[in-house]
C-alpha cells in the first residue's frame, strides 16, 4: 500500500532535531508576532526578508545600509527602523525593499530550520493559503512552533493544530505523533474565539501590557492575506 505523506507539529525549536530528518517541508510559525508580521509585509509589497537571529547581524546589516527591524521582549530594539508590529507593516513605506528582521524567537524557528527543503512562513493571517499550498505540494509537513525561548506557547500550538487538522481533513496525510493530537484538540477548543480563549496565555499577557492589545486582535484574526512566504537561499519571499 502507498503511504500518504504525514504533517506532524514540533511545539519547540529545541525539540526541531528530533524531527527534522523526516521533513522536507517545514511551517514556522509564530503568530505573535514574528510570522504575522512577515505575512503582512509580504501582502503590502516587501520584496524579500532577510531573517536574522542576533542583533549583531542586524547591526552588520544596519551599517550597510539595509531597512532593518529588531525586536526583543516585544519592543523595537534603541537604533533600529521598525519593530516586530504587524500594524506597523500595514503601508507601503516598504514596497518593492528588502528588509532584514531579528525577533526573539521567530527569526530564530526560521534559522534552526534553514536547511529544510521547502521552508514555509504560517500564521493564522494566511491560514487557508498555506494549508491549500500544501496540500498541492503533497509532500511530508512538520509545522514548528517557535515557542517563547524554546518553552511551549499556546497561540503556535493552536495555530499548528489548526494547519494539521485542515490537513488531514483532505484525508491525503496522515498522523502519527501525540503533539499532533494535542494541536488538533487545542485547535477545536480554540477556534470559536481565539482571543478570548488566550486571555491567559503568556504572550498574550505580554504584549497587552505594552499595550499591543490591537497587534494581538489583528494576529488572530484568520484569513487576512494570501500570501505564502517561502526561504530561497538565505532570505524569504513571496510565492506568485
Ligand atoms: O518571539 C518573537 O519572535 C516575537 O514575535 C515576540 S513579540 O511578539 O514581538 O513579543
Amino acid at each position: 500500500m502507498i503511504s500518504k505523506p504525514k504533517v506532524e507539529v514540533c511545539f519547540t525549536p529545541n525539540l526541531f532535531p528530533l524531527y527534522a530528518e523526516d521533513f522536507e517541508v517545514v511551517v514556522v510559525i509564530d503568530v505573535l508576532r514574528a510570522t504575522s508580521a512577515i505575512c503582512t509585509a509580504f501582502h503590502h509589497g516587501v520584496e524579500k526578508i532577510i531573517p536574522v537571529s542576533t542583533l549583531q547581524e542586524a547591526k552588520e546589516y544596519k551599517n550597510k545600509g539595509f531597512h532593518v527591524a529588531a525586536e526583543r521582549k516585544g519592543k523595537i530594539v534603541d537604533g533600529f527602523d521598525y519593530g516586530n508590529s504587524p500594524l506597523s507593516y500595514r503601508n507601503d513605506k516598504l514596497k518593492g525593499e528588502t528588509l532584514v528582521l531579528t525577533t526573539t524567537n521567530g527569526t530564530k524557528a526560521i534559522n534552526i530550520a534553514k536547511d529544510i527543503e521547502h521552508l514555509l512562513i504560517g500564521s493564522l493571517l494566511n491560514l487557508n493559503a498555506i494549508c491549500k499550498y500544501l496540500t498541492d505540494l503533497n509532500k511530508s509537513v512538520l509545522i514548528l512552533g517557535s515557542g517563547w525561548q524554546n518553552k511551549f506557547c499556546l497561540e503556535d500550538s493552536i495555530c499548528a493544530g489548526a494547519i494539521s487538522e485542515n490537513l488531514l481533513q483532505t484525508n491525503n496525510f496522515e498522523s502519527f505523533n501525540d503533539s499532533t493530537i494535542a494541536a488538533k484538540y487545542l485547535y477545536l477548543s480554540a477556534r470559536t474565539n481565539f482571543f478570548g480563549y488566550l486571555k491567559a496565555s503568556s504572550h498574550r499577557k505580554r504584549l497587552k501590557k505594552l499595550n499591543l492589545n490591537e497587534d494581538i486582535k489583528y494576529c488572530l484574526t484568520a484569513n487576512q492575506t494570501d500570501v505564502v512566504p517561502y526561504r530561497e537561499d538565505y532570505y524569504l519571499k513571496k510565492l506568485s
